[in-house]
């Protein structure tokens, strides 16, 4: 019975969720906004990957971006040294942005400037991939030393993003990471999926990610 309940309460929790992710991406159509949605595990470098994307897309595109940690500005800060506005959402526990959430923090950007929003998820492969946050695209970001087996272990999240970064390319000699096992898994759990070989930190593989988010920015239909 206790069970019962406790379906119902997260089935109402992922509903009202939908119902403001809808109101979001009516928001983002009419002020002809695109919108990306960061999710990895902590520390697989969402904000590094950022860092050396943004200062190659700024002069293209009016870029904001919405920070989602637990706890602390320190990426929102990390974002602002570009000159790029940046807000930040502290959950204060929560493992994941929500759309309510998102819906405070657009408050604070001017929506009429921009055409770009990305939105740094807090550091989780599995609670944010159920939250809808009106976006265009979710982009999965896994780093080499995390292992090749986690498309099989959190198939949602692989299976539900339009993009993967394969982050920290430099450590694959030192790693045994699998790529073999790697894409065999992306194969079963989402063969559409885009995955782009990166390392943010040696800007490496960049191009062909921002190929890939300048072509989201081209298509004029909202596809989610
Ligand atoms: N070797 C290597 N290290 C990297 C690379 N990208 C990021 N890092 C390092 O990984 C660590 C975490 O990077 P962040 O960008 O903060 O990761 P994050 O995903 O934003 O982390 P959270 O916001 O805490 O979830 C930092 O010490 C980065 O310098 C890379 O391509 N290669
Ligand atoms: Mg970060």
């Amino acid at each position: 019975m206790k069970k019962m309940a406790q379906i119902k309460l997260e089935k109402n929790i992922l509903e009202a969720n939908e119902d403001i992710a809808g109101k979001l991406k009516e928001q983002f159509k009419k002020n002809k906004i695109k919108v990306i949605n960061m999710i990895s595990s902590p520390g697989s470098g969402k904000t590094t990957i950022l860092e050396h994307s943004l200062p190659k897309i700024v002069q293209k595109f009016n870029v904001a971006v919405i920070e989602g940690d637990i706890l602390t500005s320190r990426d929102a800060d990390r974002i602002a040294k570009l000159n790029v506005p940046a807000v930040q959402i502290e959950t204060g526990g929560s493992c994941h942005l929500d759309a309510r959430m998102v819906g405070k923090a657009l408050e604070k950007l001017d929506l009429s400037r921009l055409d770009l929003i990305i939105i740094e998820n807090v550091g989780n492969l599995v609670c944010p991939a159920s939250f809808d946050l009106g976006e265009d695209a979710k982009v999965v970001v896994v780093s080499i030393a995390e292992g090749s087996d986690k498309p099989a272990k959190y198939p949602e999240i692989f299976n539900r993003a339009k993009a993967c970064i394969l982050n920290k390319m430099d450590l694959l000699p030192y790693s045994n990471f699998s790529r073999d096992e790697f894409y065999k898994d992306i194969k079963h759990v989402n063969p559409e999926l885009k995955v782009f070989e990166v390392s943010a930190l040696k800007e490496t593989g960049l191009d062909g990610w921002l190929e890939w988010l300048e072509g989201l920015m081209a298509d004029g239909g909202q596809e989610n």
